[in-house]
């Protein structure tokens, strides 16, 4: 079938609306109507050609629509289902057995390799191959494929604009805090970077009953959104001493810290502010083959712990409806982050996004 789809084509170079060949979903497929798409920091990272995707390719992997027709082996979902589309997995590697489906040891091919595991690829442009399945999906487009792995069925009154970053970002930066971290009521974290991931991670912060929630940021008009939305210290290190100032707010340091910025001054920030015992995460996409350096006799001696995660552990199938019933409840507002671009504005959106205008742009499709 003919479809609309935004094709990376050069590195760092601007994406172009282009009609596409999709091809018609294999046994194990489901087609998707994309009704909405959100734009991850990773999207863009791979556009600007830091990890190995092939170009040209569809990329996008924050897609919600309707499910269009199915292979024959999909029992799963079936035409009409309003759905989500995640991150992939290969179901059978140890990860997958213990359902912790983001360490799949195929993370990385599944998601980043834009291509079914056999190479082949369902789009095409004049017989000219693109690559699609980028996170098993390729949702900058007004049709996608994807499989049972990464689908993820949403209640028929969910608001389907809105969903697409649950699949990603926000399910990244909430995963963190209620599932890797697991912060429970009464403590205390300080979450470095508010995008999209960070404030969904304060978000989470604030429902599970953590009672110092600090945000960092350079950016001041965030700061003040952290606060709106349940942080309950803003420092910008602009203005120094971050560190001592979250040392100073007492009980020896932080249980909890979480880098959503990927950089390595940061994540040694954040590990200093860790009281004994405190846990760091982080989970921002950098580039291969950067390195951390930490105090060694700090990080050793409290019993400290420094902890990669990725898509927040969740098991999407049912943290993604917890996230939806815990906005439709007002006390997880995820919606306040989002501003939807016609399809059309990509590249406004990209841009606005990277100007830190617009927290996480939606396209609508
Ligand atoms: C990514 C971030 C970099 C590591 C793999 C997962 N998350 C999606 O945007
Ligand atoms: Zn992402």
């Amino acid at each position: 079938m003919r479809i609309q789809a935004a094709v990376a084509r050069i590195p760092k170079g601007p994406l172009s609306i282009e009609s596409l060949e999709l091809e018609e979903p294999r046994d194990d497929e489901i087609l998707v109507r994309v009704v909405a798409s959100g734009v991850c920091h990773t999207d863009l990272v791979v556009r600007d050609g830091v990890l190995p995707t092939p170009l040209p390719v569809v990329l996008g992997h924050e897609g919600a629509g309707v499910v269009e027709r199915v292979g024959r082996a999909v029992t799963k979902v079936k035409p009409g289902d309003p759905v989500v589309m995640t991150f992939n997995s290969c179901g059978s590697c140890p990860s997958c057995a213990d359902h912790a489906h983001s360490y799949c040891h195929e993370f990385f091919p599944r998601n980043f390799f834009a291509a079914r595991p056999d190479g082949s690829t369902a789009l095409s442009r004049d017989g000219e191959r693109v690559h699609s399945h980028f996170f098993g999906q390729s949702s900058f487009a007004s049709h996608a494929i994807c499989r049972e792995r990464n689908v993820v069925k949403v209640p028929a009154d969910a608001p389907l604009e809105l969903l697409g970053p649950l699949a990603c970002g926000v399910q990244t930066g909430a995963g963190a805090v209620m599932n890797a971290l697991a912060v429970s009521a009464g403590q205390s974290i300080a979450v470095f970077g508010t995008g999209s991931v960070g404030l969904s991670a304060v978000m989470a912060a604030r429902v599970v009953g953590a009672t110092t929630i600090v945000a960092v940021d350079t950016n001041d008009a965030r700061l003040a959104f952290a606060r709106e939305v349940g942080a309950t210290h803003a420092f910008n290190p602009k203005d120094g001493g971050v560190i001592e100032r979250i040392l100073a707010l007492g009980g020896g340091g932080l249980n909890h810290a979480l880098d959503t910025t990927g950089q390595a001054a940061v994540i040694r920030d954040a590990m200093a502010c860790l009281a004994p015992r405190g846990c760091c995460g982080v989970l921002g996409a950098s580039p291969m083959g950067s390195e951390i350096t930490l105090d060694q006799v700090h990080f050793m001696s409290g019993g400290r712990r420094l902890i990669g995660i990725v898509e927040g552990d969740a098991n999407s199938d049912s943290f993604i409806p917890t996230l939806i019933e815990l906005q439709r409840q007002g006390r997880f507002p995820f919606d306040r982050m989002i501003r939807a671009y016609p399809f059309a504005a990509i590249e406004e959106a990209i841009h606005d996004m990277e100007a830190g205008r617009t927290i996480k742009p939606v396209l609508m499709m």
